[in-house]
């Protein structure tokens, strides 16, 4: 099984959950900096042109939450609940957490962070004032639903903790006022003691080049 990812967002979350469930995986870096997402034999693999992407024999999967579910399936984790109502109550967090939370924490990582390190501007202070007004609505419906529970879905860790807290570990970078919202702080400070998504990248791995 091959794991394409870059030290970026989204492949944290495969990654972390690929090293959490110690699935042997080869992992393969892209090298974004590089263009290496745009080449033609990285966009036959996902014609979107990012990372992450997964190959397992004949199956190839893009998306960063569908190859979670597909880790968590495959090794009969409950990662990925048995039950169905669980699996759907997962969903709704991962397409909440892609249409809202994580959306809008990446605007703000975008402008306060990553186009720094790109070479990509100044950051927009319009932009900044408009994510983070949405930023605020979506943390405080997370900071609602976190009172009393230590996961996102149920009594357990599953997927969705792993993608709803893919900007928590940025929050410094990207400015998301995290001291507003104790509730995201104390789930985020119990993912970070987890190894696996604190130290999600792979020690050896191919390169595409
Ligand atoms: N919805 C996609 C988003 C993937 C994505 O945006 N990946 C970023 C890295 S975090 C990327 O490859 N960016 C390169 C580019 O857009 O040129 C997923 O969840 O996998």
């Amino acid at each position: 099984m091959k794991l394409y990812y870059s030290e970026t967002p989204n492949p944290h979350k495969p990654c972390a959950v690929a090293k959490y469930l110690q699935i042997p995986v080869d992992y393969v870096r892209v090298d974004l900096g590089r263009g290496e997402h745009k080449h033609p034999a990285y966009l036959s693999i996902n014609p979107n042109g990012k990372t992450p992407a997964l190959e397992d024999g004949d199956i190839s999967l893009w998306e960063a939450h569908a190859i979670m579910v597909y880790l968590a399936h495959k090794s009969g984790s409950d990662l990925w609940p048995e039950d169905a109502l669980d699996q759907i109550e997962v969903m709704k967090w991962l397409n909440w957490d892609t249409a809202h939370f994580s959306r809008h924490a990446g605007r703000l990582w975008f402008q306060n962070f990553f186009k720094g390190v790109i070479g990509a501007g100044e950051p927009d202070p319009a932009e900044i004032e408009d994510a983070m007004g949405f930023f605020r609505q979506f943390a405080g419906v997370l900071d609602d639903h976190m009172k009393g529970r230590d996961h996102v879905v149920g009594d357990s860790l599953t997927i969705a903790d792993f993608g709803v807290a893919t900007f928590m570990p940025r929050w410094k970078e990207a400015g998301l006022p995290l001291e507003d919202y104790p509730q995201i702080s104390r789930w985020h400070d119990r993912m970070a003691t987890l190894d696996a998504w604190t130290n999600p990248w792979p020690a050896n791995y191919a390169t595409l080049g």
